[in-house]
């Protein structure tokens, strides 16, 4: 049966009415369960093969998975028929934009996560996800007077058609003084061309009993909603945070909870299966996402012990089993728990754990090494990174340059110790997502021109080259983009109330608010040249639109404060007529996938500026590549790789490289250079001299405060925003000069064709072959 006969097959069972009289809702529910009624048979095929076959586990506490209808259908290779059938029916597939991205995720590393496995279900890989299903994922963002407000995401809203709670292999997990159920929600992840169907498993927590009947029967009704709620507030909310944050109990009790009742229950399977234990590692690898599943690794020797194991038998299955990927240089920000807060919860976890840092002691000591930086319970902490090093068969960085570093600073005295173990794995984007759906322009260009092979085998992009020299080329590349532009102009509009249009410029920052990456800066560059506009210094300045999309973590101040100033800048410089037929500034509200992919298939320039040596990879720098817009971008992360494989002629580097922060950050002193430009100096006092309002908050003193003074855990301006002011100004203003030429348009277009490198695809066959061995 094809899918507009299962779809009208759908709507005939569950619904009495006709398809043209559905809601959005019962249409999307409809269309969806036919899709998932045509992939059973695979689904299951596959589930089977896993059983026979070795199966990577990518362990996340995040998955951004963005919205699932329309991958999908493209990925069966049935959306043209789906929207064929609607608008028969007087339908518009395009009404499934209302429904909501499942965000469970903050950014990169979740939807790194979501890339893998759409790259590996593609590839017939045996990757399977395990996380969490958050009932609420990443919070929902509005602008009240500039300032962000948060609500919470209700994602189910819609229901969530895609998933199926499967009951009967729910798991238990154990804290100390209390039990959850975690119950599966599994999501079939569909590859491209639908020749594997491979599985992300959530665990959903919920208590034990769905009542305390005894408690129930005397009126204690508070009593017996009381297990219920305890439980279900682990599973309840995904931490907006994305950087390591106070010892929260919650967040532990979720970083257990996932992982227990994942290893649990790839144990499980292998006993059913009556695979010996000790040959776990033959059917089984865990790709540590970051430091968050990490008490996986405690909890496998647990298990393992109470299947009869020892120790010793027990950790050397483990040190077979477990991968790490590293997403940060900062050390910092790597995950540590109070041995308080470990042993109160979790005390058998604890004492595996003080097992496996007595093994690493003996270690340490017959080759003479230090325990410094080294032992995993150090200072009355918990360290995870340490644990995830010393037990893992294999780490990564995410870019060579992150590589690099962690071999040399962050993670250097476990280099030292297991120089074999480290890899590195430079991230990648599914093609399939960013560029044939989000762009379907630009997806058509390139099939009429060198076939649709691209879309499995990205290097393919290479042939595009030998269009390269053709003006008329250029030209039809260039009517993309722009139809691309007006599109997304209007749905600005209607979104935000700004009125920009395809001839701007659009210039485009989009990713998670952090000071290291440097939105302030961006600003900065903008009053800057709004200021040059007033005063005539600069001139022939081409209409530019500034797009920025973000959140701010709902604690980070300062993040919260960046906002509230571009969000004023954006007011003052839009309102200005003496400029704003040349200039304007729009912050889009509620920043997610789905906006990212319509604003990756319209941006012109791709802002990637943090602080060289802060990004460990970055990604959305390559969705732009991928869409054809060129970076003004730092030498820091996977830019160094995108200007390596585009050219660096075809991009715009400015700034400070790693080396010379080096050299300069002992005798750094802003200040100075805030006092001898005058350009900067006016530039940094609009945050306290009344030109903005940031609503009495003093948010915008104290944001000038940490670039001149400091504060008590940083030096002055500790991502060099000062320093690289000037280049980057000026580089900006050259991107502005050589933008609309031929020329132009050429570097463009060697963006998308330098951009198979980019492909998740290479990623995830490279975990294949040097970690995973599948
Ligand atoms: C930790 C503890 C408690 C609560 C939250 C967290 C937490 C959550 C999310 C810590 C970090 C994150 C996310 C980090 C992240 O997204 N890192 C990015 O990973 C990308 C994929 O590798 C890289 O491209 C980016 O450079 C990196 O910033």
């Amino acid at each position: 049966m094809g899918i507009k006969k299962a779809i009208l097959k759908e709507v005939e069972r569950s619904l009495c009415k006709g398809l043209e009289a559905l809601s959005t809702k019962e249409l999307y529910t409809a269309v969806s369960n036919a899709v998932m009624g045509k992939i059973n048979d695979v689904y299951s095929a596959c589930l089977k093969k896993k059983e026979e076959e070795k199966t990577a586990y990518y362990l996340s506490a995040e998955f951004l998975m963005g919205r699932s209808v329309y991958s999908n259908l493209v990925n069966l290779g049935m959306e043209e028929e789906v929207a064929e059938l609607l608008n028969e029916y007087g339908r518009d597939i395009k009404c499934f934009e209302e429904v909501e991205d499942a965000a469970l995720g903050n950014g990169g590393l979740g939807r790194l996560a979501a890339c893998f496995l759409d790259s590996a279900a593609t590839l017939g890989k045996n990757l399977d996800g395990y996380g969490i299903r958050y009932r609420y994922g990443l919070f929902k963002q509005s602008f009240s007077d500039g300032f962000q407000k948060e609500e919470a995401d209700d994602w189910t809203r819609w229901g969530d058609p895609w998933s199926r709670r499967v009951e009967s292999e729910a798991q238990v997990v154990v804290f100390k003084t209390f039990a959850v159920r975690a119950v599966p929600y599994d999501m079939p992840i569909i590859g491209y061309g639908a020749k594997t169907v491979n599985r992300l498993r959530l665990w959903q927590a919920e208590p034990m009993e769905n009542f305390d009947f005894a408690r129930f029967d005397a009126c204690d009704y508070r009593g017996a909603y009381k297990a219920r709620e305890e439980a279900e507030k682990i599973s309840a909310v995904l931490y907006p945070n994305d950087s390591a944050d106070k010892g929260r109990r919650l967040r532990l009790m979720q970083e257990y909870f996932f992982t227990s009742a994942s290893v649990g229950d790839i144990i499980d399977r292998m006993l059913e299966k009556e695979v010996p234990l000790d040959e776990f590692a033959d059917h089984a690898v865990m790709q540590l996402n970051d430091t968050h599943p990490v008490l996986a690794v405690p909890e496998l020797i647990r298990r393992l012990e109470e299947h009869g194991m020892d120790f010793d038998e027990a950790f050397a299955v483990a040190k077979k089993a477990f991968a790490y990927t590293n997403h940060t240089v900062m050390g910092e920000a790597l995950e540590k728990w109070s041995v308080k807060l470990v042993k109160s919860l979790l005390p058998e976890i604890y004492a595996v754990t003080v097992r496996i840092n007595d093994e690493l002691k003996r270690e340490l000591k017959a080759c003479g090494l230090s325990e410094e930086r080294r032992l995993i319970i150090d200072g009355g902490l918990v360290h995870m990174a340490r644990l995830a090093c010393y037990v893992a068969g294999a780490v990564n960085g995410v870019a060579e340059i992150h590589t690099g570093i962690i071999k040399a600073d962050t993670l250097k005295e476990w280099y030292e110790l297991y120089p074999e173990k480290f890899f590195n794995e430079t991230n990648g984007i599914t093609q399939r997502r960013w560029l044939r759906l989000a762009n379907p322009r630009l997806s058509d260009y390139i099939t009429r021109r060198i076939g649709d092979k691209w879309i499995t085998e990205l290097s393919e992009l290479e042939k595009l080259k030998s269009f390269a020299e053709s003006r008329q080329e250029i030209e039809k590349f260039a009517s993309v983009k722009r139809k691309n532009k007006r599109e997304l102009a209007r749905f600005i509009r209607e979104r935000e109330g700004v009125e920009i249009d395809e001839s701007y410029i659009f210039d485009v920052q989009i990713k998670r608010l952090h000071e290291y990456k440097r939105q302030l800066l961006n600003a900065f560059s903008i009053v800057a040249i709004y200021k040059g506009l007033k005063d005539g210094s600069i001139k022939d300045f081409k209409p530019t639109a500034f797009i920025f999309g973000a959140k701010a973590a709902p604690a980070y101040t300062r993040a919260k404060g960046i906002i509230k100033y571009i969000n004023e800048i954006a007011k003052k410089v839009n309102a200005d007529e003496e400029t704003n037929d040349r200039l304007k500034v729009v912050f889009v509200s509620d920043y997610n996938v789905s906006y990212a992919e319509k604003i990756v298939a319209a941006a012109d320039v791709s802002e990637q500026i943090s602080a060289a040596g802060t990004e460990a990879s970055g990604t959305g720098n390559m969705k732009l590549m991928l869409g054809g817009a060129v970076t003004l971008g730092t030498f820091d992360g996977a830019n160094i790789e995108i200007a390596e494989e585009a050219g660096e002629e075809n991009e715009y580097i400015f700034g400070a490289r790693v080396e010379d922060i080096e050299r300069i950050k002992d005798r750094y002193e802003p200040k100075k250079l805030y006092s001898s430009d005058k350009l900067l100096k006016a530039v940094v006092d609009t945050l306290d001299d009344g030109t903005f309002s940031d609503g009495g908050t003093g948010i915008f003193a104290e944001l000038k405060s940490a670039l001149l003074e400091g504060a008590s855990w940083h030096k002055a301006d500790n991502y060099y925003l000062l320093y690289d002011f000037k280049s980057y100004l000026e580089t900006k203003l050259k991107v502005n000069a050589d933008y609309g030429t031929d020329e132009w348009y050429r570097k463009c277009f060697m963006n998308t064709a330098s951009a198979g490198k980019f492909s998740s695809d290479r990623t995830v066959i490279g975990y294949c072959r040097d970690i995973w061995k599948i």
